[in-house]
Formats: structure tokens, sequence, C-alpha cells
């Protein structure tokens, strides 16, 4: 049994594996990350991707691409003019940037796409020997009394009937996992949120659905077989239940990190408040900037922690002077 299987013990000096929970991976004499062009007997994952640390993905590949500019920038690790290479170059599934200890990969939208990435993700960290890893996804959703730009730290990731579970048809049978978070990594998220005086951040619960438009209670789909007031009163439900922002991957996304025993946060901006509209009507800009929050607030966070770890940072600008890359 190779280090980070599920009966492996982990901890102790070399710090927490990946774990992955899968004995078929010992048998097989290569590992191809198909998704991601990447494969064991292809690539030497170890030393590619041995020292990551931190783990940023989001759904749109521009989106990722700025922030590992921006981290680059931030953490004083690249040449400003630097440009970095799509590592998944050789396919258009997803994309993925590293500078120094972090990593930043791109997941589509939806539940299927994040977890066909996750799988591949937690095997390549796996395959590399990684420890002690962050993952945090960033990214954009729909408000539930929620000034539009609020910042929402997830507490728990809880699906379309308000429950923390993600349930997965497995061999014909339901399976359910647990959406936990790691919360002292959302409180200490929000600890540095404080630190941004333009934007408001709250922990709160998540709505993760599998769409966009009747998934969400939108009114402005191809279809619609309810009315304002069925929405409003399915918008006030999800608000007495804790939930204050509605997205599409953030159950499948805990769910997965929490079975490889990493540490997990989702961070998303919301966009709109949904009591009071279904469409995104704000200026591009003004959306734009919102979607830079998430990048600034996480960036921080690790800048602080490298800092912490070891005073490896060089950036000395205030979280208030953040510039960020526009995506
Ligand atoms: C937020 O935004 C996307 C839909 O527009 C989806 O991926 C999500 O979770
Ligand atoms: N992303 C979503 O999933 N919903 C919204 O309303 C906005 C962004």
């Amino acid at each position: 049994m190779t280090p980070g299987h599920s009966d492996e013990k982990n901890g102790g000096e070399s710090g927490n594996n990946v774990l992955v929970h899968n004995p078929n991976l010992d048998t097989m004499a290569e590992d191809i990350l198909y998704h991601f062009n990447l494969g064991t007997a292809t690539h030497n994952l170890p030393s590619m991707f041995g020292d990551v640390k931190f783990v940023c993905v989001g759904g749109s590949p521009w989106r990722m691409k700025a922030f590992i500019e921006y981290i680059g920038k931030e953490l004083g690790l690249a040449d400003p003019t630097a440009e970095y290479p799509n590592i998944c170059a050789g396919t258009d599934r997803y994309a993925m940037y590293k500078v120094g200890p972090v990593l930043s990969v791109s997941h589509g939208m939806g539940i299927p796409s994040i977890a066909i990435m996750l799988h591949e993700l937690m095997k390549l960290l796996y395959h590399a020997r990684c420890t002690d890893v962050t993952v945090v996804r960033i990214g954009t959703s729909g408000g539930i009394g929620l000034k539009p730009g609020t910042v929402v730290i997830t507490k728990q990731s809880v699906d379309a009937t308000f429950l923390p579970r993600f349930e997965q048809v497995i061999l014909g049978k339901p399976v359910v996992r647990s959406t936990e978070l790691d919360s002292e990594l959302a409180d200490e998220l929000l600890l540095y949120s404080k630190d941004f005086g333009d934007f408001e951040t709250v922990v709160a619960n998540t709505m993760c659905t599998m769409d966009f438009y009747e998934g969400q209670a939108r009114l402005d789909g191809a279809f619609c077989s309810y009315s304002e007031e069925d929405k409003q009163n399915y918008l006030k439900d999800a608000y007495a239940a804790g939930v204050r922002n509605i997205e599409m991957e953030s159950s499948v996304f805990a769910a997965m990190c929490k079975l490889s025993g990493v540490k997990a946060a989702v961070v998303c901006v919301t966009l709109l408040d949904r009591q009071k509209g279904d469409q995104l009507s704000s200026a591009h800009d003004v959306l734009q900037s919102y979607q830079q929050r998430p990048q600034m607030l996480v960036g921080h966070f690790i800048k602080k922690r490298l800092n912490a770890t070891d005073g490896g940072c060089s950036s000395s600008r205030g979280a208030d002077k953040v510039k960020v890359a526009s995506s």
C-alpha cells in the first residue's frame, strides 16, 4: 500500500498526505489524468507539484490565470511581467497554473465538471506526494439578503432542500456524503477579511444547486412553472436555514476535499441579491471588480500563512492597497 491510502496512518513529521481511497491505483502501471493531459508515466509529478501547499480552484480559466499572476506578484515570487504557461495546455477541459507553492486550477460550471477535476486533482496531489495542502474554491454566487459584492465564506454547503449533504448515485444506489468544511480555516479567512475596508465578508451557509435557472428558483429561464411568490417563499425558507448565497459546486467540493483529508474552504462573492431579481444586469466592470474580491482575500490569506511559516514573502503591500490583475 502506498502512502496516502485511507488505511495508511497519516501525519507525523512528514505532514498530512492527500488521501485517495482506491486500492486499484496500486495495481496500475500508469495513471493517466486524462482531463489534465498529465500522467504518472509521462510526467514527473513529484518534481512538478511536490511543493504545492495551496490549491485555488474556480470556474473560469481566465480567472484562474489572473489569480496566479496576482499571487505571483503578491508573494514576490515572479517577475511582474512573467507569462505563466497553462500546465494543461494539451487539453481545453481545464486550465492549470503554478507559482511557488500555489496551484490554480479551473473547474468549469456545475457538480459533474468540478467532480471530474477533483478526482484528477486529488490523484495528482497524491502521486506528487504533497503534504499539508489547503484547497480553496473562489467563485461567484447569487446572494440572499446581502448587498451585491459581499463575500461569503461558506459555513456549511447545503443542497436544494437545505441539508448539509451531497448525494451521488454509485452502482445504482444513492451514496450520501458529508459536506463539512474546515471551520478554523473559515474563521481564519474571516479574520483576514477585516483587512479589506471596501467590501463586507460574512460566514454563512451556501446552497449548492444542480442548475442556474429552475434549480435556483429563477423566473427568467427557458422554462418556469412557479410564480414570483413561490420563488420568494423558497428564498425566504433558504434564508431561514442560514443560506446567504447560491452557487453550483460547493457540495461536491466539500465532500471530496473531506474524503481526501485536505483542509478546504469556499469563498464566493455575491453578484446580485436574488430577492431583488434574477438577471445579472450590473455593468461588466462592476461584476469584474466583485469577482476580484475572493481572489484578494484568498491571496492575502496565502501571504499571511507563508509569512507565518517561513517569512518567505517579499511583498509588503497592505491588503487595502492590493491591485488585482484583471480577469
Ligand atoms: C457560479 O457561477 C456559475 C454560474 O454562472 C456557477 O459555476 C457557479 O457556481
Ligand atoms: N452563480 C450562480 O450560481 N448563481 C448566481 O445567481 C450567480 C452566480
